[in-house]
């Protein structure tokens, strides 16, 4: 009997490597990641993995992140070259549930095992995925910051997944401060469209201005040797703690450069409350959720990857991706 659309793919993916039922939560297959990756990780705070995606999946959340540039979501930023308004900057987040490619990414690539394996957690949970999309000719720096100051949660094992799926130089690539997540400041976060501080210090009650940092303190005076990046091949990813301090610089380049960057939570991750706004807006988040709760534990948390196709479906999606 000839194997369906789906079954070959299942069964290309397994010869290949990937395992197809990656689902978010606990008992996942290890292996990924050896013990000497995870002390890089907890070292340095960031670490470059080679070879972990193949092309399925290269393919597939490029195409996501075109269907997404046609229909943003409200959390989008068009940004362009200061200079002459040209070249995109594009970046958007929270569509797992909208995009077929990104759904299937979370759920069934080897990127949850990566969060789980990297960060020692026995449970993960996606929290989200955000897509950086620059065209080529985009100069457009990302400002330093660290991620978990965008975010309301507080704890350690989380990371973030930085995976092209395109090759990307050096200089245009993410650049990390080595060690930073072990400071135990929260520096205040930066709108990518001014590089300003989300607020003013100085106009934060007492108690708070002594917890809120302005980024400048750390990375005005960082050295060459305190930075960390590499040159990525398609397959590569980049596995970051969410309070390493990164960003990029203003470099040329003549290829776009498209990235889907996914949000990894741990099991020792709570809910918080920051005294600046924080990504997404509330009403994103479960009504459930209290502070102090631990969020993988949350049902609705966990619960928020709808699965966007029945078993019986997957041949169409596949269709779809493969034409
Ligand atoms: O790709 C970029 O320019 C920014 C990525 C980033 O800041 C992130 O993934 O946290």
């Amino acid at each position: 009997m000839a194997l369906s659309v789906a079954a070959t793919i299942r069964k290309t993916r397994c010869l290949s490597n990937v395992r197809y039922f990656g689902a978010l939560g606990t008992n996942l297959q290890r292996g990924l990641v050896t013990k000497a990756q995870q002390d890089e990780f907890e070292e340095n705070g960031v670490i470059c993995l080679r070879n972990v995606f193949n092309q399925h999946w290269l393919k597939t959340v490029e195409k996501g992140i075109h269907q997404n540039i046609l229909s943003p979501s409200l959390h989008c930023d068009w940004l362009t070259n200061e200079k002459d308004g040209k070249s995109l900057f594009f970046n958007d987040y929270f569509n797992f549930n909208n995009i077929y490619e990104y759904n299937s990414y979370v759920r069934e690539s080897p990127v949850t095992e990566i969060a789980q394996e990297i960060t020692n957690s026995k449970k993960m949970g996606l929290f989200h995925e955000h897509v950086f999309y620059k065209d080529k000719g985009s100069m457009r720096e990302t400002p330093w910051h660290h991620d978990q100051a965008y975010y309301p949660f507080d704890g350690n094992k989380n990371c973030s997944i930085w995976m092209p799926t395109r090759q990307v130089s050096k200089s245009c690539s993410l650049k990390f401060i080595k060690g930073s997540h072990h400071i135990n400041k929260w520096f205040v976060p930066r709108l990518f469209k001014s590089n300003e501080n989300y607020i003013d210090i100085d106009e934060l009650p007492q108690e708070e201005r002594e917890k809120a940092h302005d980024i400048r303190e750390v990375v005005d005076g960082v050295k060459d040797k305190d930075i960390l990046q590499w040159h990525l091949q398609p397959g590569d990813c980049l596995v970051f703690h969410m309070k390493t301090i990164h960003g990029t610089d203003s470099s040329f380049s003549n290829q776009k450069r498209i990235v889907i960057s996914t949000r990894w939570l741990g099991e020792d991750i709570t809910y918080c409350q920051r005294p600046w706004p924080t990504s997404p807006p509330k009403e994103f988040l479960p009504k459930d959720l209290n502070f102090d709760d631990f969020i993988v534990e949350n049902k609705h948390f966990m619960g928020q990857v709808k699965k966007m196709y029945n078993d019986g479906e997957e041949d169409k999606l596949y269709n779809r991706l493969s034409s």
